[in-house]
C-alpha cells in the first residue's frame, strides 16, 4: 500500500553509506516514527542501497527509496521520492539527472510510485549544496517564492526545506509553510534531540531526522515523542 505521506509527521533518513549495526537499525524502525527514508549525498550505490532495504524489509515500518542516483534505482520500497532541487546552479539536479533517469526507465516506470519534491539546499557546507552549487543565500521571500513554485506553479506534492548538517530558521520555515496550499513542508538539518525536533514540528508539517542516529542514538529516539 502507497504510504499516506499527508500523515507523517517524522521520519528517519538512512543513509546506505553508513554503518548502522542490527540492534540500531531495530530501535530505529520500531520507535514509532512514520517511516524510513533511505538516501544520500554521495557514496549510494544499487548495493548498499539493497542491502539497507532488506535489512529494513524485516520490520513493518514504510520505507521508501529518495532517488539522487540512477545508480540506485532499486525496485521493492513502498514509494520513491525524486528530488528536484529548485535552488540549484547546476541545471543537472533540476532536470538533467531526471532527464538521463527517465529517458532509460520511463518506459516501465510505475508513476503512481513515484513522487517529486521540490528542494531548496540552505546550508552552504553541506555535501548537497556543493554537489548542486546551491544558491544558499536566499532571504525568507526567496525561499517563500521557491515554495510556491513548487506547490502551485509545478504541483509538486513536498517541498523540503534542506539545512542538512545544520539547524536553520524556523521563522523562515513556518513562513514558507504558510504559502503552500497542498504541498508537504519537509524540514530536515541539525535535528539533534527533543528540543530541536519540537521547534521544527511547530514549523514544519514533517521532520526528518538524519546524521544524529550516527552519533547519539538515544537522542535521535527522542526525536520521535514530539510528534504532535
Ligand atoms: C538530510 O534533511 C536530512 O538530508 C536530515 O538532516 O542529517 O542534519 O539530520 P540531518
Amino acid at each position: 500500500m502507497r504510504p499516506k505521506i499527508d500523515e507523517w509527521k517524522h521520519v528517519f533518513k538512512l543513509d546506505p553509506e553508513r554503518e548502522l549495526s542490527d540492534d540500531a537499525l531495530e530501535r530505529i524502525c520500531l520507535s514509532g516514527t512514520d517511516a524510513i527514508l533511505v538516501g544520500g549525498s554521495s557514496g549510494v550505490t544499487f548495493d548498499n542501497t539493497v542491502e539497507l532495504l532488506a535489512r529494513i524489509r524485516r520490520y513493518e515500518v514504510p520505507c521508501v527509496l529518495e532517488l539522487s542516483d540512477r545508480e540506485a534505482v532499486v525496485p521493492g520500497f513502498d514509494m520513491s521520492l525524486l528530488p528536484v532541487v529548485l535552488n540549484a546552479r547546476d541545471a543537472d539536479w533540476i532536470v538533467g539527472q531526471h532527464h538521463k533517469a527517465i529517458k532509460e526507465y520511463g518506459a516501465v516506470l510505475d508513476w503512481n510510485e513515484l513522487l517529486t519534491e521540490g528542494y531548496v539546499i540552505l546550508n552552504p557546507d553541506s555535501t548537497a549544496a556543493r554537489v548542486t552549487e546551491a544558491d544558499t543565500d536566499l532571504d525568507a521571500k526567496d525561499i517563500a517564492a521557491y515554495a510556491r513554485m513548487a506547490d502551485r506553479m509545478f504541483r509538486m506534492p513536498i517541498f523540503y526545506v534542506e539545512y542538512s548538517g545544520t539547524f536553520g530558521d524556523m521563522a523562515l520555515v513556518r513562513k514558507a509553510r504558510d504559502v503552500l496550499t497542498q504541498a508537504r513542508l519537509f524540514y530536515g538539518g541539525g535535528i539533534d534531540g527533543p528540543d530541536k525536533a519540537r521547534q521544527a514540528a511547530e514549523a514544519a508539517h514533517t521532520i526528518v531526522v538524519g546524521n544524529v542516529i550516527y552519533r547519539d542514538l538515544e537522542a535521535a529516539l527522542a526525536t520521535v515523542k514530539v510528534k504532535q
